[in-house]
């Protein structure tokens, strides 16, 4: 068993093909989350700890990679169906590293608490990806004038007619921004199973929720895709803060996007006893939606004042960022604050954001330490 911090935190441990014991939520559909002691291993989350997400019950238990075929379709001059292999041979490939995270990690933290998976903190990871530009093989299909959105399907789908199947879109130049890709690689492996095998899209610095797994679907669209899970669910509210005073709903919205800024203290957990006036070491994490991370302070003292950290290797923009640092605590209890800065400015709020959803939580993250 694993308790996350919240009410109702308890979770089995799930072993599944391919991964090592994860936090589970659900086992049907299998939603697992990783355990947090994981983010201190390294900057780039290993393939069997990665977390896995799924919609639908019906998620395929096997699939013949050589058989396998996306197609590409709707306003195009000239469909394809593409195997796994002239996706590899016909396409110069790409590499990048790059954090995906649910919208709803954290969600569990909500106060007051919200409907949906209630997840720690485990919903993100961070991997090196490598596939071919969705671009390069729009290009191939030819977009035809009039061409607002392109749909992305994977082969999953639900147990019942009535539960609408997962198709997300993105906007068209979007779509041929160069960087979103058709990915069948990760952390130079196969897709694992649960991540998306064969081939999966990467949409850097965008939630999760694009990231369609097992993908064999590529519309292209002349208008915007309003299905339930583009117009219904994954909104946010329409304004800056993505967010609204808790219990009200928002008036406009608009579909989730952007990852917002998070950093983490992954080597010191809530509770633990540390040192009293002497070093000690603290080290963590930082991403944003890929303006990239500019800084991260640390704060010991409930936010008055804040020391830098030292940043660690630039895995490029979309990647988790270390950081590091050095505090000496007097004999008592005390919280260690960590908060990141990007590029455009933008930060991390002192007070938690609410939305319906509870989607987007980013809140400047507080571990309680006892220094004896
Ligand atoms: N085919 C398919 N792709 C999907 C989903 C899904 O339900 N089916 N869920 C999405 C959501 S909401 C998230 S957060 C990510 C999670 O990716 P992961 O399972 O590889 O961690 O997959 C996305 N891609
Ligand atoms: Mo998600």
């Amino acid at each position: 068993m694993a308790t996350l911090p919240f009410a109702n935190g308890e979770r089995p441990l799930i072993k599944s093909p391919g991964k090592r014991p994860m936090i589970g939520l659900t086992s049907r559909p299998p939603q697992l989350e990783t355990p947090f002691n994981v983010f201190n291993e390294g900057m780039l989350t290993p393939n069997d700890a990665f977390f896995v997400r799924y919609h639908l019950a019906n998620i395929p238990l096997e699939i013949d990679a050589d058989t396998f075929r996306i197609e590409v379709k709707g306003k195009v001059d000239k469909p394809l169906s593409l195997s796994i292999g002239e996706l590899k041979a016909g396409f110069e490939s790409v590499e990048i590293i790059a954090v995906n995270q649910c919208s709803g990690n954290s969600r569990g933290f909500f106060e007051p608490r919200v409907a949906g998976g209630q997840l720690g903190n485990g919903a993100m990871g961070n991997a090196r990806w490598k596939g071919v530009p969705l671009k390069a093989v729009l290009d191939r299909a030819g977009v035809q004038a009039g061409a607002v959105q392109v749909s992305f399907n994977g082969i999953d789908g639900p147990v019942l007619p009535e539960t609408p199947d997962f198709v997300k879109a993105l906007d068209i130049d979007h779509a041929r921004d160069g960087e979103v890709m058709i990915a069948y690689a990760m952390n130079g492996e196969d897709l694992p199973w649960l991540n998306g095998f064969p081939v999966r899209l990467v949409v850097p610095g965008f939630y999760g929720t694009y990231w369609v797994k097992h993908l064999n679907e590529i519309t292209v669209l002349d208008k915007t895709l309003d299905n339930f899970w583009m117009k219904t669910a994954y909104r946010i509210p329409a304004n800056a803060c993505a967010c609204v005073e808790p219990g009200k709903t928002p008036s406009a919205t608009v579909p989730i996007n952007r990852l917002n800024v998070r950093s983490f203290l992954t080597n010191v957990v809530d509770g633990q006893k540390v040192k009293a006036k002497a070093d000690i070491s603290l080290r963590g994490l930082a991403f944003d939606g890929g303006y990239g991370i500019s800084e991260v302070a640390i704060s010991s003292d409930g936010g008055k004042s804040w020391q830098a950290a030292t940043l660690g290797e630039n895995l490029g923009k979309y990647s988790f960022r270390e950081w590091r640092s050095v505090v000496k605590l007097p004999r008592g209890d005390h919280v260690l604050m960590v908060r990141a800065t990007n590029r455009i400015g933008q930060s991390q709020p002192m007070d938690a954001l609410w939305n319906p959803a509870g989607y987007m939580r980013n809140v400047v993250e507080r571990t309680h330490v006892i220094a004896t």
